[in-house]
């Protein structure tokens, strides 16, 4: 007999709650039904068990962890690292084959071979190009001329082919590392060559039988780990800024009550971001905006969720419908027509739900089908020809709706796009761009410091609560926060995405905000767009007055629901850049090991960085406080000086850069 779900306890999003309610009504069940019926393994969520050959599989006592071995005598250590290894890898893999995706696509657009894109942000290109070493400039007749940009773009894209071919020597975003963290990298060997060979790597030396030491492990997993954030998750955001545009800040909506009962309404979810994009043109063609009239509809409705949405809502202020855990809640409505999915966060349970609400569900990439969805491949040199059928199938949809719709009214407004370059601009004006008044007002106690609040949301604590809560305490504590995936929207929609959102700031961050006009919390993005706040801790060692190491830097990672691979990857990288990074829900290691003391004291004598575990969202921000003023303690700002707070004065006063 199944256990009753307590829905109100289950999430603090009201238009979820709602849709849970008539899901419970519908007889129709979700992700949290099944967590409440489904506890989790208390061997595997400690990761004392192997099945790495048919010896086993062996499970080992969580609670006496030394007490035996698995048959061929591997250890709690070796068992759980490499566990944790293969988390990374797969995390890796997913961060790597999208950017390698992004890629493939830049350089069909670039050879002209596709032409439904283009390129959009020269001035991006230029940028990254600088980054990598390419020249952006050519002397002709003795006067320094702009390249071509056909030939620039081949030259960066042979370049940053190296973040996933290459065999040996250095990939081309270290060039972007903050020396001193980069020579500390080469010194633990742990540099990535290329992302290919260390994910290869890493699986050879999971096998049975081969990498028997936890800490030889954990060195390939870091360099794994960081051939995604500085390689295969950075190169995925570059590429997508150059053809789709940098993100600015913009107005964007977020929540349920985006669907829209008298529209046809169509979904994209996923994490790339060329589905959308076509998308994007697909509802905005009259021909198809006639039919959906034709049909009796007002028009066409186009909303995104998980990162798919939070990529598309800060580059164009499309709204966001909802995080990894309302995506069946959105299905309840039965307002959506059309779903259409490509990879990475789609629940398998979506397509039966479809089903029942009869919602066509379509995936459209070829590494990822559903057993019972429709099937409608995206080729990237003919896209209108899958989102096309897409709508044309949600306008059929509309036309034979036959279940009732009650769509939750919640609807909020945020500020999304607060990329590099946008708070680069923001702080400095156009001419004198620059991180200088961030630092100084670090500098000053104004701002503690910067914490980065990012991942999934996960049935097995309440929906979004420990995210808000997190968040919450950090900007009261004048912690200035920057946020991605998943995380970002929970924050969104509690209303903490908006510049009035200063009043829950304490004084000196609430004064940085109100003088820049910006919100405490800041969206910059989808998960591979993480890579976003490792080149923004970058920036702020080269401005300078916060130590040489992005180790020195007053800054913390957190992600306080996450779920998914990608977050252990990501949480590794930015351990292994330096970053001390906090984890809630569960922790996949088992207490009382040498490898948990790895990752929790051993890797901070490395690198700086390390791994920390709180399921209470005060205690979790209370750790991140601790270390941050750690920290400030270390660069020698702990006491609070004199305000000084950047107005536009101070902006022209300051030096070009
Ligand atoms: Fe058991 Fe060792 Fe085989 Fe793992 S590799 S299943 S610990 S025998
Ligand atoms: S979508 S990885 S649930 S953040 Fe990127 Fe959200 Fe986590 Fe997927």
């Amino acid at each position: 007999m199944a256990k009753e779900l307590n829905i109100q306890e289950a999430s603090i999003c009201p238009a979820t709650i709602q849709m849970l309610e008539k899901a419970k009504k519908d007889g129709v069940q979700t992700c949290y039904d099944r967590a409440n019926d489904m506890s989790a393994c208390p061997i595997g969520d400690k990761s004392a068990c192997c099945k790495n050959c048919s010896m086993g599989p062996c499970r080992l006592s969580p609670k006496d962890p030394y007490a035996k071995v698995g048959v061929c005598g591997a250890t709690i250590d070796t068992i759980q690292a490499r566990n944790f290894a293969r988390m990374v890898v797969a995390g890796a893999a997913a961060h790597t084959d999208h950017g390698m995706a992004m890629l493939d696509l830049f350089k069909e657009v670039v050879h002209g071979k596709i032409t439904d894109y283009t390129i959009k942000d020269v001035d991006k290109l230029k940028l990254v190009c600088k980054e990598v070493g390419i020249a952006t400039t050519v002397e002709v007749d003795g006067e320094e001329q702009d390249r071509d940009v056909k030939e620039m773009a081949l030259e960066l894209a042979e370049e940053l082919e190296k973040t996933y071919t290459q065999v040996e020597g250095e990939i081309p975003f270290m060039k972007r590392v903050p020396e001193k963290t980069l020579e500390n990298w080469r010194e633990l060997g742990i540099v990535p060559r290329g992302a290919m060979r260390e994910l290869m790597e890493m699986m050879h030396r999971t096998h049975m039988g081969v990498d028997q030491h936890y800490e030889n492990i954990t060195k390939q997993f870091q360099r794994t780990a960081l051939s995604d954030g500085w390689g295969g998750s950075m190169v995925a955001t570059e590429i997508s800024d150059i053809l789709y545009g940098t993100p600015k800040a913009t107005r964007g909506y977020v929540d349920m009550g985006n669907l829209d009962e008298d529209y046809v309404n169509v979904i994209v979810h996923g994490h790339e971001p060329n589905l959308f994009e076509s998308m994007i043109d697909a509802v905005n063609d009259p021909k198809l905006i006639e039919k959906a009239k034709a049909a009796g509809a007002k028009g066409i409705n186009l909303g995104g969720m998980c990162c798919s949405g939070a990529e598309v809502l800060m580059r164009h202020g499309i709204p966001h419908i909802g995080n990894f855990l309302s995506t069946e809640a959105v299905i309840v409505t039965g307002a959506v027509d059309a779903m259409a999915v490509d990879v990475q966060c789609i629940k398998q349970a979506l397509a039966p739900l479809s089903e029942c609400y009869g919602t066509k569900f379509i995936t459209t990439n070829p590494r990822a089908h559903i057993e019972g969805a429709m099937h409608i491949e995206l080729k990237e040199d003919e896209p209108r020809k899958c989102v096309d059928q897409v709508v044309e199938l949600a306008i059929e949809r509309f036309k034979n709706r036959n279940k009732p719709v009650e769509i939750p009214p919640q609807k909020q407004m945020s500020i999304p796009g607060f990329t590099h370059e946008y708070i680069n601009y923001m702080l400095g004006g156009r001419f004198r761009a620059s991180y200088k008044p961030l630092n100084e007002n670090i500098i000053n106690g104004r701002i503690r410091g910067v914490a980065g609040v990012v991942g999934c949301t996960n049935p097995r604590v309440k929906h979004d609560w420990v995210h808000v809560e997190v968040v919450k305490e950090l900007i009261k504590n004048n912690v200035l926060v920057v946020q991605t995936g998943c995380s970002a929207i929970s924050l969104a929609k509690a209303g903490l995405m908006v510049p009035e959102a200063a009043k829950y700031a304490g004084d000196g961050l609430a004064e940085v905000c109100e003088t820049v006009g910006m919100p405490p919390v800041l969206n910059v993005g989808s998960c591979v767009d993480n890579s976003r706040i490792l080149i923004a801790c970058t920036e702020m060692v080269r401005t300078g007055g916060l130590g040489e190491k992005l180790s020195d830097l007053p800054v913390a990672g957190s992600a306080p629901e996450w779920m998914s691979e990608k977050a252990i990857s990501i949480g590794q990288y930015f351990v292994s850049s330096g970053v001390y990074t906090v984890f809630g829900a569960t922790f996949p290691v088992t207490d009382d090991t040498k490898f948990k003391d790895l990752l929790f004291k051993g890797l901070e004598e490395q690198h700086g960085g390390m791994w920390d575990f709180a399921k209470d969202p005060y205690e979790h921000a209370q750790k991140m406080i601790a270390h941050i003023d750690k920290k400030r303690e270390a660069l020698g700002i702990q006491e609070k000086k004199e305000r000084k707070l950047f107005g536009m004065e101070d902006r022209r006063s300051l030096e070009m850069k």
